[in-house]
């Protein structure tokens, strides 16, 4: 008896609400997350132990390379133990025409602050390697040092706005201070590194653009992933993990074997009577 009767118009019995999405850490995400905590620990070992083998007076680059990755390290830690994580809350209204309805979604997306604070402090902490290699002057240094912590903290509230003006907004000045950082490298840290010994010049000329092509991909995973929310929670870590890798132990590995064989190399030069201090 209560079949559909035609004359009756189909009423839906479910309004739909506001529904809500979830983007979290899946499998591939929490084991990359284990591998890159394990990579950052055995390069912290490595380097310590290697800072033991130089003197006291040539260390700076070894003790700025081991924290480095240290802090990696218990960054790591924190994020694969789920630790350092929040959702980031966004509303998404769309209204559709042909049915007159607007929906309203409400997306969680996990994001990892942890990684701020860890690029908060080891990012200043790489400029400084590459500063002192190059010999940069307290002006420019203050500068670069400044504009990266300025750019990383700019990063975080890009990441948790609320909307895109305040994301992409955050985001551009975010760009901005990156800019002031390439600038200084690109220049100050480039006229610093020429008035150096040539092998100087042209171990700063290799690593600082290694450097400079590495931090680029930050961004444009940060557009893609948190920004854009293209990328999945997961392929994002993967992103930031080869990223880390290279820009972190990997730098870190290079600068101080080929440092300590520039070292060598100008030690080698001046003691064998060509008078002079080699001071590195
Ligand atoms: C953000 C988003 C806002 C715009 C810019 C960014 C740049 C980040 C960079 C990070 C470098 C991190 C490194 C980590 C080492 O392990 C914050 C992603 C410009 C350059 C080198």
């Amino acid at each position: 008896t209560s079949s559909a009767s035609p004359t009756v118009s189909p009423i839906p019995t479910v309004i739909p609400g506001p529904s809500r999405v979830f983007e979290k850490v899946g499998a591939s995400g929490a084991t990359t997350l284990w591998v890159v905590f394990v990579i950052m620990l055995l390069s912290t070992l490595a380097f310590t132990w290697m800072a033991f083998k130089v003197p006291v007076q040539k260390r700076i680059f070894h003790v700025l390379t081991a924290l480095i990755t240290t802090f990696a390290t218990l960054s790591y830690f924190a994020m694969a133990t789920g630790d350092g994580v929040s959702f980031a809350h966004t509303v998404i209204r769309e209204s559709h025409k042909h049915t007159g309805v607007d929906t309203v979604t409400h997306v969680f997306r996990q994001v990892f602050w942890a990684r701020y604070i860890d690029w908060s402090l080891t990012t200043p902490l790489l400029l400084l390697d590459l500063a002192f290699l190059a010999g940069m002057n307290g002006a420019s240094i203050l500068v670069v040092v400044v504009a990266d912590v300025i750019m990383v903290l700019l990063g975080l509230f890009a990441a948790f706005g609320k909307n895109d003006a305040q994301k992409w907004g955050w985001y551009g000045m975010a760009c901005l201070a990156y800019l002031v950082i390439v600038y200084q490298l690109v220049v100050s840290g480039r006229r610093a590194a020429m008035a150096k010994d040539n092998s100087t010049s042209k171990l700063f000329a290799s690593i600082g653009g290694f450097t400079l092509i590495l931090w680029t991909l930050y961004p444009i995973v940060w557009g893609i992933g948190d920004g854009a929310r293209k990328l999945s929670v997961d392929a994002e870590i993967i992103s930031y993990a080869v990223l880390d890798v290279l820009a972190k132990p990997v730098f870190g590995f290079w600068l101080l074997f080929a440092h300590t064989r520039n070292v060598a190399t100008i030690e080698g030069f001046w003691s064998h009577g060509l008078g002079g201090e080699g001071s590195v």
